[in-house]
C-alpha cells in the first residue's frame, strides 16, 4: 500500500533537537499522521528555512511544528512566511534551563502568532497533540480518535489510583 502523504512537517533548528522531537513524530504516528522531519535553522539555512515554509501549504501540509533552542527565533521565521498554523516548541539549550528558548518562542510580535507550548518532551507531545486538534476540526475520524485517547488517558489514571490505594491500605 502507498505511503500516506504527510500533513505535517517537522521543522528542527539542529539535528541535536531530534531526541526531543521524536516524541513529536512517534505521538502523530499514534494518531497515524504521517509527518516530514526536516533540519534547518533560521540563522544557519534562513533561505531554506523560508522556502520551506513559503511552500509547505501547496506541498500539503497543514500544520508546521517548530522547535529550537537557545534565541529560538526559528518558529517565528517559519510562521512569517505561511498562514498554516505554526507550533513552536521551545528545546532546553545550554543555558538559563529552556528559558532562552521558551520566551524567544512565546513571545512573538502581533499579526504572526506561534502557538507555543511546553519545554522540552511534553511540549514535544503536546505539539502534536495539538497539530491532531487542528486537523480534526475537518476530520471526523481525527475526532474519534481524539475522544478515545483521552478516554484512556483517564483510564489509565483511574487504574493508577486504584493501584496506590491497594498499596496505601496494604
Ligand atoms: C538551535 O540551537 C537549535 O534548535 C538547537 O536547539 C540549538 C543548538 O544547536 P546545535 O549547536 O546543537 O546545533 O539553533
Amino acid at each position: 500500500m502507498a505511503k500516506k502523504k504527510p500533513t505535517v512537517a517537522i521543522v528542527m533548528g539542529s539535528k541535536t533537537d531530534w531526541p526531543v522531537m521524536e516524541y513529536t513524530r512517534n505521538t502523530l504516528k499514534e494518531f497515524g499522521i504521517e509527518s516530514t522531519v526536516k533540519v534547518m535553522s533560521a540563522h544557519r539555512t534562513p533561505h531554506e528555512a523560508c522556502e520551506f515554509a513559503e511552500g509547505a501549504q501547496k506541498n500539503g501540509y497543514k500544520v508546521i511544528i517548530g522547535a529550537a533552542g537557545g534565541a529560538a527565533h526559528l518558529c517565528g521565521v517559519l510562521a512569517a512566511h505561511t498562514i498554516l498554523p505554526v507550533v513552536g516548541v521551545p528545546v532546553k539549550g545550554w543555558s538559563l534551563d529552556g528559558m532562552d528558548s521558551l520566551l524567544s518562542t512565546v513571545q512573538m510580535p502581533k499579526g504572526i502568532p506561534v502557538a507555543t507550548v511546553a519545554i522540552g518532551k511534553a511540549g514535544a507531545i503536546n505539539a502534536a497533540i495539538l497539530a491532531v486538534q487542528i486537523m480534526a476540526v475537518g476530520d471526523a475520524v481525527l475526532r474519534r480518535k481524539l475522544v478515545s485517547f483521552k478516554k484512556n488517558m483517564t483510564k489509565d489514571v483511574l487504574k493508577a489510583d486504584a493501584e496506590l490505594q491497594k498499596e496505601l491500605d496494604a
